[in-house]
């Protein structure tokens, strides 16, 4: 077997072995007694990632943008801020494209060692490419989960380096309740005292800002919540009709999130042939798809807090209520 037949066949093993743990994950999630579910990590193949682009361009969806402008400006007060010299590691990195600021402001003091995690081959090649031409900045791209990657990235340090984490964009708010301190503490015990963690955060807003936001009128939401049947129809080899699923967006107010759902127009059944599986729709019943949960600043330093770190400096976007939040592991 030459090298070139290998690497197909561990290819297609690996895409076996995805398969059928995205399989088991849908089959789970709809068979459930009560509120089916669905992992909004699954949004994200290549079509829900364009529309995700896409949904950060809306005029309706100021997050993106906020994270970018806070960044921007508080970069240079970052780099006063974090001690060095310091290794930069940021979990899922996406294109990399607002990590630049941060890059470049750390880069005038000393050279830095910056690690993007990813668990998208694509997206992380698009990450060192833009990055790698930042002056003064060396980049190793690690494929591979979050706190995989930030393990092998913290074995790897040299005493006396520091470590910088960036975990940008929001992302901690579409974790499950609980889950996000869950996950801090999981990074807190990879990290050792005085290092740093930056976390953006969507804050607490007007509900018909929030509203808008996720059900936005050129139906651009609406097309990344629907895409996750698609994504089931041409990966399971099932057959949902989109046309009889409308996208739902709705603020839950005891848990400070904002829902997604798709909500059945009728009573009907689906099969989903690679997961061996059929699952019935009554008329109104929802798929939850995602929840994203919106913070205050408060809620931050205390969730930080219970997880092993001290809040050092928060930068708040007062156009649209974002944070970003830098802690230190003590
Ligand atoms: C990736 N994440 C922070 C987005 C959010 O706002 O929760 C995902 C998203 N869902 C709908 N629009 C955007």
């Amino acid at each position: 077997m030459s090298m070139l037949d290998f690497d197909v066949l561990v290819t297609e093993q690996e895409q076996a072995c995805t398969t059928r743990q995205f399989a088991e994950d849908i089959r789970a999630g709809l068979d459930r007694t009560g509120q089916k579910e669905l992992p909004s990590k699954y949004f994200y193949d290549a079509v829900g990632s364009a529309l995700f682009e896409t949904i950060s361009v809306m005029p309706e969806y100021g997050l993106t943008r906020a994270d970018e402008r806070v960044l921007r400006r508080h970069a240079g007060d970052l780099a006063e801020l974090v001690a060095a010299p310091v290794i930069v590691c940021e979990l899922g990195s996406g294109s990399g494209k607002k990590t630049r600021w941060i890059l470049e402001a750390l880069s005038r003091r000393e050279r830095v060692f910056y690690y993007p995690i990813e668990i998208s081959a694509s997206a992380l090649a698009s990450c060192e490419r833009e990055l790698a031409q930042v002056d003064g900045v060396s980049v190793l791209g690690i494929e591979s989960e979050y706190l995989d990657g930030l393990s092998e990235v913290a074995a790897k340090r040299k005493k006396g380096t520091h470590l910088l984490v960036l975990f940008l964009g929001s992302t901690i708010g579409n974790f499950d309740s609980g889950a996000d301190r869950r996950f801090l503490q999981s990074v807190r015990q990879t990290l050792i005292p005085g290092d740093s963690l930056l976390l953006g955060a969507d804050l607490v807003k007007p509900l018909d800002q929030l509203l808008a936001a996720y059900d936005d009128p050129a139906g651009v939401t609406a097309a990344f919540n629907l895409n996750l049947l698609a994504r089931i129809n041409r990966e399971l080899d099932a057959d949902f009709n989109l046309r009889q699923f409308e996208h739902v967006a709705r603020f839950n107010g005891s848990t400070s999130s904002i829902e997604m759902h798709l909500r059945s127009k009728k009573q009907q059944t689906v099969t989903i042939a690679r997961a061996e599986f059929m699952v019935q729709f009554r008329e109104g019943e929802t798929i939850w798809t995602e929840s994203s949960h919106k913070y205050s600043a408060d809620e931050l330093k205390t969730v930080a807090a219970a997880s092993g770190f001290d809040c050092k400096e928060q930068w708040i976007d007062q156009d649209w209520q974002f944070s970003e939040s830098l802690f230190i592991a003590c």
